[in-house]
C-alpha cells in the first residue's frame, strides 16, 4: 500500500532519556495534529530529527530509541552536537530565519553552517529516501530543509514531492542580498508542488524563480527540468473543534475544579465590572513584535489613564532558541521593559502586566484564552500566526475582540479583526482603546464571521487540500494537451512506417537531435547521431528533412555526405540532392522601418539586445529584469501590429523573444512546399522549439507530431528528453 512520508526538522514527539530507559511522548501541536489524517490512517511515516543528538544516545540506547521511535511511525534522523550548532542553531536560525523575518541586520552568514546545513539536508535525503517504496510520495516541511526536495528527486526522480513552508517567502530585494539564493531556490525546486500560507509569499517566491533562477513562469507553474511545477498558497489552519471543545468545557466547570491559573484570573476580573483584560502569546522571538507591544501599552496606560489600575496585559512569553545571542538580547530587553512598566504604574493592589516566561499546559492556555477580553497580537513578521485563531475559536459566546498585525499571514484571511500596523504605537494604543469599548453586538458580528471561516478550513482541511494538489500535480497533461509518447504510440507509428508507401520524417536540429544546453553556439552532430539517422534513410520508404533555424552554411558542412532534404534560416532555404535554393525571393526592405522601433525598446530596456538576421529581426530579453521585459512585450506587439498590419509581415513571441519576419519564412511554410514535391502518405514531426510549433500546425492532421519537452505545444505527443528521440529514430530505423 502506498504510503507518505512526511519530513519536519523535528519528529511529532518527545524523546526523554534517563541514562538507561527511553520515554517517548507523542507531542500535540498544530502540525501534528494537521497530519494525524495522513500519517496515521494512511500508514504514513514521519521522518525528523527526535530532539536527542548522537553525545545525548550512547552505543546501546541507540537501537531502544529507533524502536522507541518506531512504534510512534517515525523514523530518525541522527544528527550530532555540531549540526545542532551549526546546521540548525547556525544556518536556520541565524540565517534563514532572520532573511525570511526581513531581519537584514540580523542575518549571519557563515560557510562552515552553510557547509552543515548541506550536509544535514543529505542526512535527511538518505533516510528518506531508504524509507520510499513504489507509488509512495513525499511532504517536506519549512526552511531547515529547503534543499531536501532536489536531494530527493535527484535519487527517486518519479516519486512527488511536496513542500511547504511554515514562514514568509521574502520579497525579491530582500532574498537577492543572500548569499546562496540561487541554490536555495534549486533545492525547493526539486518539488512538483510548493505551498505558502499566503498569496504575497508565492508571488514573492516566484518572483526570485523567475529573475534568479532564470526558469519561466506561467501564472503559478514553472517549468523546470522538464517537469511542471505548481506553487500555491494554503493558510494552515487549527484544530477547531479542540480548541473549542476545551473552551466549552472550561466554562461548564464548577469552582472546584477550576485551575490555579483560572482562579487568579477569576480575582482580577472579578474586582469590578470595568476590569479588563488583554492577552498575548508567543515564543520569545524577535519577529513576534513583543517590545512594540510593550511600548504600545505603556503609551496606551499614558494617554488613557482612566485604564489605569482596570487593564491588564497577560503576557505568555515561551522560551525559544536561547542559544542564539539575538534571543538572549530580546530576553533581557523584555524583562528591562516590563520591569520599568510595572515599576513606574504599578499600585498596592494593581500590576499593569503580567509576565510569564514559560510554556503551559494546554488547560491554562485556554484558561488565558477564554478569560481575555482582547488578544493582542503584533508581530512584526509572522508566517501565519495560530494564536490569533486559537483565541477566536475559544469564544464560544461569540464576544471577546482580536486586535491583529497587519504582517502576520492570518491578517490576510480575518478581515474581521482590528488590523494594526506594528511599528506605529499610536495606533495600536487607539485601536486597543476601540476593542476595549467596542459594543457587544459588533463583537458578536466581527467574532461570528471569524469562525465561521477558521471552522471551515481546519487544520486536517489543509493537510488534505495540499495532498489532493500534489496528487493531482502530477498530471502534466492536464496543463498541456499533448499525450506522452508511450512505448505503445511509438510501435503503432513504426506500423504506418511499415504500411507506407512514402513516409516523410521533418526533424528539428538543436534541442530535437542533439542537446542544446549552450544556446550560443550550433553543436556539430556526434557519430551516433550520424549513426542513427543513416539507419533510418535506408529504409526504402523513408526521407528525411532535417529543419533548422541555424544558417544554411552549417547545414551543408554537418550533411554535406548524406541526401537528406535540409531546411535552413527558420524555412528560408531549401536543399535537395544538394542543390539549395531560396523558398521565396525574400524582401528585407520592410527591416529599415522596423528597427529603429526595436531600437527605442533596447534602449529603454537594459540587458535587451537586438538580432538583425538575414530575413528576420529578434528582440531578446532574457538578461534584462523578467517582469520588466515581459511588460514590455505587450507594448512591442502593440506598436508592431499596428505597423505591420497590410504586410505579409508577422510577429512572433517565443521564451524570452519576440521576432519579426515574413510570415513566408516558417518551418511550416517550407514543410508544406516539400509536401509539394512527392506524394508522401505518412507524416513524422518531431521538434523542440516554438519555430516548430508552425510544422506541428500546419503540417495535415494525419502528421504524428512529437514535441521535445513539456512547454505547450500543438504537437500530439511529448516526449521529455533528446534521448528519447535518438531511441525513437533508433526503433525505426
Ligand atoms: C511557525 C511560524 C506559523 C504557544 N505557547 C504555548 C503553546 N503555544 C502554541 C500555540 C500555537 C503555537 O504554539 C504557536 O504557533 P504560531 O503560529 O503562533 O507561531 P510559531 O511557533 O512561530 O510557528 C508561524 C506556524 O509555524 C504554523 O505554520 O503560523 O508563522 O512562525 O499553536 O497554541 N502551547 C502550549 N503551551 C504554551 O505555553 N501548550
Amino acid at each position: 500500500m502506498s504510503k507518505t512520508i512526511i519530513v519536519s526538522n523535528r519528529l511529532p514527539l518527545q524523546v526523554k532519556t534517563d541514562g538507561k530507559d527511553i520515554k517517548v511522548t507523542p507531542s500535540v501541536g498544530g502540525l501534528a495534529t494537521g497530519m494525524k489524517s495522513v500519517h496515521r490512517d494512511s500508514n504514513g511515516v514521519w521522518v525528523g530529527w527526535s530532539g536527542l543528538t548522537d553525545e545525548e544516545i550512547d552505543d546501546g540506547m541507540q537501537a531502544k530509541v529507533d524502536q522507541a521511535v518506531q512504534k510512534e511511525q517515525c523514523v530518525a534522523v541522527n544528527l550530532n552536537e555540531d549540526d545542532i550548532q551549526n546546521y540548525y542553531y547556525g544556518f536556520s536560525n541565524r540565517t534563514l530565519w532572520p532573511l525570511f523575518h526581513y531581519f537584514l541586520e540580523y542575518t549571519e552568514f557563515e560557510k562552515e553552517s552553510w557547509e552543515s546545513y548541506k550536509r544535514v539536508n543529505e542526512k535527511f535525503a538518505k533516510v528518506v529516501v531508504d524509507q520510499i517504496e513504489e507509488g509512495d510520495r513525499v511532504w517536506v516541511h519549512d526552511y531547515q530543509l529547503l534543499l531536501l526536495p532536489q536531494l530527493i528527486k535527484d535519487e527517486k526522480p518519479d516519486v512527488p514531492v511536496g513542500f511547504f513552508l511554515h514562514i514568509p517567502f521574502p520579497s525579491y530585494e530582500i532574498f537577492r542580498t543572500f548569499p546562496k539564493r540561487k541554490e536555495i531556490l534549486e533545492g525547493m525546486l526539486g518539488s512538483d508542488l510548493l505551498g505558502f500560507h499566503t498569496y504575497d509569499y508565492e508571488r514573492h517566491f516566484l518572483s526570485s524563480v523567475k529573475r534568479i533562477a532564470n526558469k519561466e513562469v506561467r501564472f503559478n507553474k514553472i517549468t523546470h527540468d522538464n517537469r511542471i511545477i505548481k506553487v500555491d498558497s494554503f493558510p494552515m489552519g487549527i484544530d477547531y473543534k479542540k480548541f473549542e471543545d476545551a473552551a466549552k468545557k472550561n466554562q461548564d466547570q464548577s469552582k472546584k475544579q477550576r485551575s490555579e491559573v483560572q482562579r487568579r484570573l477569576d480575582e482580577h476580573l472579578n474586582e469590578s465590572d470595568s476590569a479588563k483584560m488583554v492577552l498575548s502569546i508567543d515564543r520569545l522571538d524577535y519577529t513576534k513584535g513583543i517590545p512594540n507591544r510593550i511600548r504600545a501599552f505603556e503609551y496606551f496606560l499614558n494617554k488613557y489613564p482612566e485604564y489605569q489600575e482596570k487593564i491588564r496585559l497577560i503576557m505568555l512569553a515561551v522560551p525559544s532558541r536561547s542559544e542564539v545571542p539575538q534571543y538572549q538580547k530580546l530576553k533581557k530587553e523584555t524583562d528591562e521593559l516590563v520591569g520599568r512598566i510595572n515599576g513606574q504604574f504599578s499600585t498596592v493592589s494593581w500590576t499593569p502586566i503580567w509576565y510569564f516566561f514559560r510554556t503551559m499546559p494546554f488547560e491554562n492556555l485556554i484558561d488565558l484564552y477564554t478569560s481575555s477580553d482582547v488578544a493582542l497580537i503584533t508581530p512584526v513578521r509572522d508566517g501565519m500566526n495560530l494564536v490569533a485563531k486559537e483565541y477566536v475559536a475559544t469564544r464560544t459566546e461569540q464576544d471577546g475582540v482580536l486586535v491583529l498585525s497587519e504582517m502576520t499571514g492570518a491578517s490576510k484571511e480575518l478581515g474581521e479583526a482590528l488590523q494594526i500596523n506594528p511599528f506605529n504605537f499610536e495606533e495600536i494604543a487607539d485601536t486597543l482603546k476601540r476593542a476595549l469599548e467596542m459594543p457587544k453586538a459588533e463583537q458578536k458580528r466581527r467574532m461570528l464571521s471569524l469562525q465561521k471561516r477558521i471552522s471551515r478550513y481546519s487544520v486536517e482541511k489543509w493537510a488534505e487540500e495540499f495532498m489532493n494538489a500534489l496528487e493531482s500535480s502530477q498530471n502534466v497533461s492536464q496543463y498541456i494537451q499533448a499525450e506522452r509518447l508511450t512505448q505503445k504510440h511509438q510501435r503503432n507509428i513504426l506500423k504506418t512506417v511499415e504500411d507506407s508507401e512514402n513516409t516523410i520524417i521533418f526533424l528539428g536540429y538543436n534541442g530535437t537531435l542533439v542537446d542544446y544546453t549552450d544556446k550560443t553556439e550550433d553543436k556539430t552532430p556526434d557519430k551516433a547521431l550520424y549513426d542513427t539517422l543513416a539507419k533510418v534513410s535506408q529504409r526504402p520508404n523513408v526521407e528525411l528533412c532535417i529543419t533548422s533555424c541555424s544558417e544554411n552554411e552549417n547545414l551543408q558542412k554537418w550533411f554535406a555526405d548524406t541526401d537528406y532534404r535540409l531546411i535552413s534560416d527558420h524555412g528560408a532555404f531549401y536543399r535537395k540532392h544538394n542543390i539549395w535554393t531560396e523558398l521565396e525571393a525574400l524582401k528585407t526592405d520592410w527591416m529599415e522601418d522596423v528597427i529603429p522601433v526595436l531600437e527605442t525598446f533596447v534602449d529603454r530596456t537594459p540587458g535587451s539586445y537586438l538580432d538583425i538576421n538575414r530575413f528576420s529581426l529578434a528582440w531578446h530579453y532574457g538578461d534584462a529584469d523578467i517582469e520588466m521585459g515581459e511588460k514590455r512585450v505587450i507594448e512591442i506587439n502593440t506598436v508592431l501590429t499596428s505597423l505591420t498590419s497590410n504586410t505579409d509581415l508577422s510577429v512572433f513571441h517565443g521564451k524570452e523573444v519576440v521576432e519579426i519576419k515574413s510570415t513566408k519564412v516558417s518551418k511550416g511554410y517550407a514543410a508544406l512546399q516539400v509536401l509539394k514535391e512527392k506524394d508522401f502518405d505518412n507524416i513524422i514531426v518531431i521538434g523542440d522549439d516554438w519555430t516548430d510549433e508552425y510544422m506541428f500546425e500546419d503540417l495535415p492532421d494525419h502528421a504524428h507530431s512529437i514535441k521535445v519537452g513539456i512547454r505547450k505545444t500543438n504537437a500530439k505527443y511529448f516526449v521529455k528528453r533528446v534521448e528519447e528521440v535518438r531511441a525513437f529514430l533508433n526503433l525505426l530505423g
